[in-house]
């Protein structure tokens, strides 16, 4: 497989500093040789950066830096679309909102290729604020709005070719969702398995009834991990931690669990705040959890039972 590594240092749409770091923790760490010891071939295609910046203007005051962020959409589209012509691509974040752009992109994509995009959204929060509806003005936290099409973006957010349906996406790990995100989000067909159906059901469950239904659609899977999914004990460099957050063995089962699907198509490593982080832990893990999903096992699964 070609890994195509795409660097977003954007850390417009979080309220701390640092996730422009990301990419280059990631790579600190290890991502591109781990890759190619799975027997992969590695492209790494270089930090992206926007350029012109937008006139954007919304009547909400609380929203934060939305010209850069408007640009990056834009940008990331246009990334996504092309790297996602042939290869994996991974996108190193860089905050969540990187995902409006990346996802508008496979989006896209998918279209041309005739095969459904699906994502599976990795997070303690939903992330589906519009423009109207955040209080925090964070716009890391609208990116799933964005990509589905729900109102509230027109004549700001760049236009979307085609947006991914709601019955589309499977979110796991959510465990932090603002008021006026619940009420909308109820109102959708969209998957959300918040810590207790993890608790309750083992995340094998969960996602294997998600896949499931990608196969029988034939469709891309696009996958969108931000390090808030982990336990904070696990996962201490990001911004918006939660506590109660995914185990290491429950983030590597789902990661395995991909792998050995073969349905996954895309990947977004986000929310990672080298900063915040204690001896690169955080970004080793990314890294180690990026290996499972392109590979790596500790031994084949047995063919026999056990
Ligand atoms: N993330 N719902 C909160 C807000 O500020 O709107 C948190 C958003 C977190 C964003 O997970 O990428
Ligand atoms: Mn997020
Ligand atoms: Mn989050
Ligand atoms: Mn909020």
């Amino acid at each position: 497989m070609l890994c195509k590594l795409i660097g977003v240092p954007l850390q417009d749409g979080a309220p701390r500093l640092g996730c422009e770091m990301g990419p280059s923790a990631l790579r600190t760490a290890g991502l591109a040789d781990t890759l190619i010891s799975l027997g992969h071939r590695v492209a790494d295609l270089g930090n992206f950066t926007i350029t012109d910046v937008p006139d954007a203007r919304h009547a909400n005051p609380a929203i934060r830096q939305l010209p850069e962020i408007v640009a990056w959409i834009k940008l990331l589209q246009e990334t996504a679309y092309n790297a996602s012509a042939d290869g994996f691509p991974i996108f190193m974040g860089g905050d969540h909102a990187l995902s409006a752009g990346t996802v508008a992109g496979l989006s896209r994509r998918s279209v041309e290729l005739g095969r459904p995009l699906y994502v599976l959204w990795l997070d303690a929060h939903t992330d589906f604020h519009t423009l109207d509806t955040t209080e925090s003005g964070n716009l890391h936290g609208t990116p799933v709005a964005y990509f589905t099409g729900r109102d509230g973006f027109q004549n700001t957010f760049p236009p979307l070719t085609v947006p991914v349906p709601t019955s589309r996406v499977c979110m796991i790990g959510i465990r932090s969702v603002d008021p006026e995100e619940q009420a909308a989000i109820r109102k959708t067909e969209a998957t959300v398995h918040d810590m207790r159906m993890i608790d309750e059901h083992g995340v094998a469950t969960l996602l294997r009834a998600f896949l499931d239904r990608v196969k029988a659609d034939n469709g891309m899977l696009h996958v969108s991990l931000d390090v808030d999914f982990l336990d904070p004990s696990i996962a201490p460099a990001v911004g918006t931690s939660v506590p109660g957050g995914a185990t290491f063995r429950e983030a590597h089962l789902i990661m395995e669990m991909l792998h050995d699907s073969g349905l996954a198509t895309s990947l977004d490593l986000v929310e990672l705040n080298p900063f915040l982080d204690e001896r690169g832990r955080t970004a080793t893990l990314l890294v180690d959890l990026t290996a499972s999903l392109m590979g790596r096992k500790v031994m084949d699964r047995p063919t026999r039972s056990f």
